[in-house]
């Protein structure tokens, strides 16, 4: 029996019960022969301490499960919004979704956010109603809920009876079927009016699929995770409306990493997607020197060695010493980076102990490879900044450096990440044995200002003449290490925020040896010439730019009683915001507004109080603004601790 597999995410906002639906569905694949809980901190997917102290999920985690001829391979994510950029990996690498929503909280600002992401990528989603047991709960209401607000069209697949009772049932039940898949097939429709008999029970499931696969449809499922009720329809749905991974196993290898995690040793665990073609043991997957000593798959709850991993499947890879979270296998670059938005804010990590500096600097790089966000910058001067969605994250940070690292450090006071972008062109260059240049090498750097959004470009149009191949063996390392420096250097600007939006050229470049010609005649540069003296130019060239600051704006869309309008009014002008839509609904209303992103974090924190705790916030980036009045300087850490004045 040849299987298909399917790359299977649970996505929903916060504590709508993924984890606890990825248990239930282990344990109804018979992977498992108890389902764990959550709030005792035994489930499969929740495996950090972390997450088992705080019944709630931190990272992403796949487990492993088959139903019938189809190996699912599942990836339980976090619903915090903090935690989005571990639902950001994840996404690009899935054939299918389930959207779990909770029919007693209903349709939540994320699961709006997670429903356009899943349908921009195109991911085939099936939406499962969960807690149908607990007081409260209304699948219908939900139901209506997903219709209006997620704005998609719903298939719904079971029916429930006893809801909000420990004994509250989901039946199959696809008596609207019909109607639903005929209101955009004309030819269906045609059919189904000549003879309604026609439209065979199968012959509604084939068309189902056929629907939910290019996301015209999305089938809906009842149930609870935690009685186990409509599980078995919803594991039908997997199988039968899902598409499985495609792919060829004989083309290049084509794959994706996901997710990093340190093994038992402390080595690196790479997890991969592969879409085409095959990665064996020994292979040197990322063209450098790194080599898969070890291949792990899931199979039955288990990681099993093996000696490949072919198109569609997901492995545990080891050896990759170099690769981070994101990074393509072969050709695989035509996904976009990020989903969602940039985390907008920032604070600066300082260590308890001014002596553990080295080590939270260590510890922090060790964590940035599982996460990109944590920045660890690269001048010691400047302290450790990390990038944040928010107050759990910093939390979550700070436990696992004293649990995991022994380091114990406090975070100052978060600011908004704002990004410096060219004024203009500046070029800099520093010539080898000249009196202002340390060191052994020419560089010249010319920085232009590039469209907003494009973020940061490097070219190195120098030939192999002018490139030391003694140092770096190939032109083609040369450039690669040039645009490393380069983008090292642009991670302080003059205002000591990131450089984005720009076009860096190098546009010199000669190398010394002892035996050259006069003016290039002197010691052997060496590699650490090149990486010093990048920042050097690049500095004087951002000098001669000049820098403009520029600041995140978020476009928050407010769901509020129509009451509340007075208030919410009054706080979005007090912040600054420009309203750019107001739509009311019968006793509700939607308000859309555009205003700094600090001023966001205020919003959120006191609409609970302006709309008598009715108000929904729902925000997202909405790019970058040219700070006005008085520019922010970016702080710096004081590890004498105290002194903020500057
Ligand atoms: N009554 C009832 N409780 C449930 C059900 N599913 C989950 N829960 C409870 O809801 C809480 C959250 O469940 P989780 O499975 O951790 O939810 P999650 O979506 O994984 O949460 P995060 O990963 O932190 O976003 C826990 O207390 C669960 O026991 C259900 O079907 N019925
Ligand atoms: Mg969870």
């Amino acid at each position: 029996m040849s299987l298909r597999t399917l790359n299977l995410g649970i996505l929903a906002h916060v504590d709508a019960g993924k984890t606890s639906l990825t248990e239930r569905l282990l344990y109804a694949a018979g992977v498992i022969d108890a389902v764990g809980s959550v709030d005792a901190g035994t489930t499969q997917t929740d495996s950090l301490a972390l997450e088992r102290q705080r019944g709630i999920t931190i990272r992403s985690a796949v487990a492993a499960l088959r139903i019938g001829d189809t190996a699912v391979n599942i990836i339980d994510t976090p619903g915090h919004p903090d935690f989005i950029a571990e639902v950001d990996r994840v996404l690009g690498v899935l054939d299918g979704a389930v959207l779990v929503v909770s029919a007693v909280e209903g349709v939540q600002p994320q699961t709006r956010l997670l429903m356009r992401a899943l349908r921009r990528l195109a991911v085939p989603t099936l939406i499962f109603i969960n807690k149908i047991d607990r007081g409260g709960a209304d699948a219908g209401r939900t139901l209506a809920e997903l219709a209006r607000r997620l704005d998609v069209k719903a298939a719904p697949m079971t029916r429930v009876s006893r809801p909000g009772e420990r004994a509250a049932v989901a039946e199959p039940d696809t008596r609207t079927l019909a109607d639903v898949l005929t209101a955009d097939n004309e030819a269906l429709l045609a059919a189904y009016v000549a003879d309604e008999s026609c439209l065979t029970p199968r012959r509604l499931r084939a068309e189902l699929a056929a629907q939910t696969a290019r996301c015209a449809v999305h089938p809906v499922f009842a149930g609870s995770a935690m009685t186990g009720a409509g599980i078995d329809a919803l594991m039908a749905g997997l199988t039968d409306l899902l598409p499985a991974s495609a792919g060829d196993p004989a083309a290049g290898p084509r794959g994706r990493i996901f997710k990093i995690e340190r093994g038992p040793a402390g080595e690196k665990v790479a997890y991969v997607r592969m879409f085409d073609g095959t990665l064996h043991v020994r292979d040197h997957p990322t063209g450098g020197r790194d080599r898969i000593t070890a291949l792990h798959m899931l199979e039955h709850g288990d990681l099993v060695p093996r000696d490949r991993v072919a198109a569609g499947g997901i492995a545990a890879l080891r050896g990759l010493t170099a690769v981070h979270v994101g990074d393509a296998i072969g050709a695989a670059d035509d996904l976009p980076a990020h989903h969602f938005a940039p985390p907008m804010l920032e604070a600066l990590l300082v260590p308890a102990h001014h002596a553990d500096g080295a080590r939270l600097r260590s510890a922090l790089a060790q964590l940035a490879e599982q996460d990109p966000l944590i920045n660890v910058r690269a001048d010691e001067n400047l302290g450790t900044a990390v990038s944040l969605y928010g107050e759990v994250q910093k939390e979550v940070i700070r436990a696992t450096l004293a649990a995991e690292f022994g380091v114990e450090a406090d975070f100052r006071e978060t600011t908004t990440l704002c990004v410096e972008r060219p004024a203009g062109v500046g070029e800099a260059v520093e010539r080898l044995n000249t009196p202002s240049n340390p060191y052994q090498a020419t560089i010249g750097l010319r920085v232009e200002p590039a469209p907003p959004g494009s973020g940061v470009q490097v070219r190195v149009p120098v030939d192999y003449r002018f490139a030391p191949l003694y140092v770096y063996r190939t032109l083609d390392l040369f450039k690669d290490s040039m645009g490393e420096y380069i983008r090292d250097a642009l991670r302080a600007g003059p205002r000591g925020w990131p450089v984005t939006d720009c076009v860096v050229t190098m546009t010199e470049s000669r190398y010394s040896v002892a035996d050259g010609p006069p003016s290039l005649r002197g010691p052997d540069s060496t590699a650490a010439d090149f990486r010093k003296l990048t920042p050097l130019v690049m500095t004087q060239a951002l000098a001669e730019s000049g820098t403009t600051v520029c600041e995140p704006l978020a476009r928050v869309t407010l769901d509020i009683p129509v009451s509340a309008l007075g208030p919410v009014l009054s706080v979005l002008s007090r912040l600054q915001s420009v309203v750019a839509d107001q739509v009311v609904r019968g006793d509700e209303m939607t308000v859309v507004a555009t205003l700094t992103a600090a001023y966001a974090q205020e919003l959120h924190r006191v609409l609970p109080e302006v709309t008598g705790g009715e108000g929904v916030l729902e925000s997202a980036f909405a790019g970058y603004r040219p700070v006005r009045g008085a520019l922010p300087t970016r702080r710096r850490a004081d590890s004498s601790g105290g002194d903020d004045s500057h």
